[in-house]
């Protein structure tokens, strides 16, 4: 039986954060433990996956994808997160969590101080810096070069439980639930161990602006995307058709935003032009950035893709006969989130005639 090897760390399991603040509101957080430990319950009962965890050092491959300002204050603050939130800042039963309150005017000047910093380094008030944060991004980052070690090593296809996802995280900036971005840092490692080219291929329902910002002005990464219009959701202030990379990485960017209520074969026809545009390229590997919040059930999406749907993807990015990392990414239906993976990590098996 053919076997998908899935990278894994129980590190992610320590991520918990509590609450967004939406609307001045504290809202629960979406990107809660269950989801991975849905995942890993129905890989639990899959019978053509192998479980690793990785023993990677990802911080080389992390420093080339993010600034070295931004990867001090995530540390500083995230070690000092105890001490920072007093006890009684805090509702009973909280984990402590540091939010930003300011975000940086256009005028482009910089400050020193704490509060400033903040907004400086996260972009938006879903993504709290708890104590232990930087490590647990570090463990996610190391989850995506183990994965991307063992596909250069011959595997054809596979799947890396990164949690927290990473492709919203910027060169400089965390923000909807990512600090460290994970495909990005899949990436530099190939292209460190000789890969010529990497696409990157995001279906996560919201666009990976971080990604994007990341590589866009270098052809050696294609970054292509199929999200929901961000004039409908997250992250709004990138992912339209227009933004198609600058300089060298002109032509290297390619965004296709998708309308609210997007099923099955319209996503699937979008789906059929991205796989094409790849195809082109002629990358050495091909990294999914896997989000499963385009399900029907999801309570974040406006999609509505069924379950046995991402057999069907996976199924049409196996016949591309491209060597594939998949990242997890998104999706919040918790309760489903571990079939949908499953069905889609389905599709990557050799079909039986
Ligand atoms: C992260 B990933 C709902 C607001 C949520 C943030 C979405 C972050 C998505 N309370 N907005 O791309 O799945
Ligand atoms: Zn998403």
């Amino acid at each position: 039986m053919a076997e998908i090897p899935v990278v894994y760390t129980p590190e992610s399991l320590k991520h918990n954060p509590q609450f967004e603040i939406f609307n001045g509101q504290r809202t629960p957080h979406a990107e809660v433990v269950a989801r991975v430990e849905n995942i890993l319950e129905a890989l639990g009962a899959c019978d053509f996956v192998t479980m690793e965890t990785p023993t990677i050092d990802p911080m080389p491959w992390v420093e080339r994808v993010h600034d070295a300002g931004y990867l001090d204050y995530l540390k500083r603050t995230s070690d000092a997160v105890d001490a920072t939130v007093k006890d009684e800042d805090i509702q009973a039963g909280d984990v402590k969590a540091i939010y930003p309150s300011v975000f940086p005017l256009a005028n482009g000047r910089r400050t020193s101080n704490p509060v400033a910093q903040r907004g400086t380094y996260v972009f938006d008030t879903y993504t709290p810096i708890m104590q232990g944060t930087y490590e647990v991004a570090k463990a996610s980052a190391s989850v995506a070069v183990a994965g991307a070690e063992k596909v250069m090593q011959g595997a054809p296809h596979v799947y890396a439980l990164t949690r927290p996802p990473g492709h919203h995280a910027e060169t400089a900036r965390a923000g909807g639930y990512c600090y460290f971005n994970n495909a990005a840092v899949a990436a530099e490692y190939m292209l460190d161990h000789g890969a010529k080219r990497v696409a990157i291929f995001d279906f996560d329902i919201h666009h990976g602006n971080g990604t994007q910002d990341i590589f866009y002005d270098r052809d050696d990464v294609y970054f292509v995307s199929t999200h929901a219009d961000p004039e409908r959701l997250f992250p709004f202030f990138r992912g339209g058709a227009d933004e198609i990379g600058v300089g060298d990485g002109r032509n290297y960017n390619f965004n296709i935003p998708l309308p609210e209520g997007t099923g099955n074969d319209e996503f699937h026809g979008s789906v059929e032009t991205v796989l094409a545009r790849i195809k082109e390229y002629k990358p050495d590997y091909l990294i999914l950035s896997a989000g499963f919040d385009t399900h029907e059930q999801d309570p974040i999406g406006v999609f509505k893709l069924t379950t046995d749907y991402y057999q069907q993807l996976g199924r049409s990015i196996a016949e591309l006969g491209i060597p594939t990392l998949s990242l997890q990414e998104g999706g919040y239906a918790t309760e489903v989130l571990g079939a949908n993976v499953v069905s889609y990590l389905s599709g990557f098996l050799p079909q039986n005639p």
